[in-house]
């Protein structure tokens, strides 16, 4: 089959020469389209190891101009400031209800939470609740209410079976339950390590379309490459189809080299009106890139390319 995916020909399209102020790396970015602008919510380390999440805005979804001042940063007082000491990370972003649901990491000498917060403009950041328990992480929201209720993608982490993806329901964002899980590693396939929700999933006639990350261990380290996955639209519960081969793998220097080696890892990705989406993704932990794909495409191989869920 060939590459589902086409990166854009002056990638990376972020890297910390571009940051106003001192971090090393720029990667892994939350995205959505904001009043016609494209946004994107990215992570940064510190020298300290420490991570930021920071913003840039574009018109065409591939020069961004980035803010001057970091967008999120650990909570210094409150509920939060005890989960966020050691930082925040990995922002996806869910519009619903007229807002910008932000959900990230938040690690802290307890481990890693999820932490929810809200946004309107991209200038005003509410903090809404912790919505995981320790171990948890790369939450994405779906933009819509199934019977009234908000639904989730997660993954924890567990000791007794490769991390998985799981679901979860919520009445009002912060109280969540009813989980279980609906995906899970293939052995000796290229996500046979772990797998972890993406992107936010997009709303395709034939179903939602949820661009996720899996893991292979190499006796190099291990790979990070993206693949697709096909929930019901009523049922996001019900998974229709896994595409068996990956959409995009380590490949380009700063992809296999870099902060960690052999990453592709996405937070966000744009639906656009001519069949078209622009993926986001974190090159080796270390800059942003992007590329464009044709959903027609990226459902036909959950479609008519399927690995079992399980
Ligand atoms: O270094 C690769 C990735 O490792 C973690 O991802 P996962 O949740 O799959 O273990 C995260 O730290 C992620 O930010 C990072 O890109």
């Amino acid at each position: 089959m060939s590459d589902l995916v086409r990166r854009f020909d002056k990638n990376p399209i972020l890297t910390k020469d571009d940051i106003p102020y001192p971090v090393e790396t720029v990667h892994n970015a939350g995205a959505v389209k904001h009043d016609g602008r494209y946004v994107l919510l990215f992570r940064s380390h510190r020298r300290t190891g420490r991570s930021i999440i920071g913003l840039a805005d574009s018109d065409d979804g591939f020069a961004f101009r980035v803010h001057p001042e970091p967008f999120l940063e650990p909570a210094n007082d409150g509920a939060f400031a005890e989960y966020e000491e050691f930082g925040v990370e990995d922002c996806r972003i869910c519009p619903i209800d007229g807002a910008y649901l932000l959900t990230y990491s938040a690690y802290s000498r307890h481990g890693v939470r999820i932490a929810l917060a809200s946004t309107k403009d991209f200038r005003q950041v509410e903090r809404i609740a912790l919505i995981t328990q320790a171990d948890a992480r790369n939450v994405v929201i779906f933009p819509e209410k199934f019977d009234g209720r908000y639904v989730r993608l997660d993954r924890p982490h567990s000791e007794i079976s490769p991390w998985s993806i799981w679901i979860s329901f919520s009445p009002d964002l912060v109280h969540w339950g009813d989980s279980k899980v609906v995906m899970k590693p293939v052995q000796y396939h290229w996500d046979e390590m772990k797998i972890g929700p993406g992107a936010t999933p997009i709303k395709t006639d034939r179903g939602w379309l949820h661009i996720y990350h899996g893991v292979f261990p190499t006796m190099d380290g291990s790979v990070y490459r993206l693949g697709v996955a096909l929930h019901d639209l009523k049922d996001p519960s019900r998974i229709i189809g896994v595409g068996d081969e990956w959409i995009l793998q380590p490949q380009d220097p700063w992809e296999v080299t870099g902060y960690v080696h052999n990453v592709i890892f996405t937070c966000g990705a744009i639906p656009e009106d001519d069949g078209t989406v622009k993926i986001y993704w974190g090159g080796a932990d270390e800059v942003m890139c992007a590329g464009t794909a044709r959903i027609d495409d990226l459902v036909n191989l959950c479609l008519d390319h399927a690995r079992p869920a399980f």
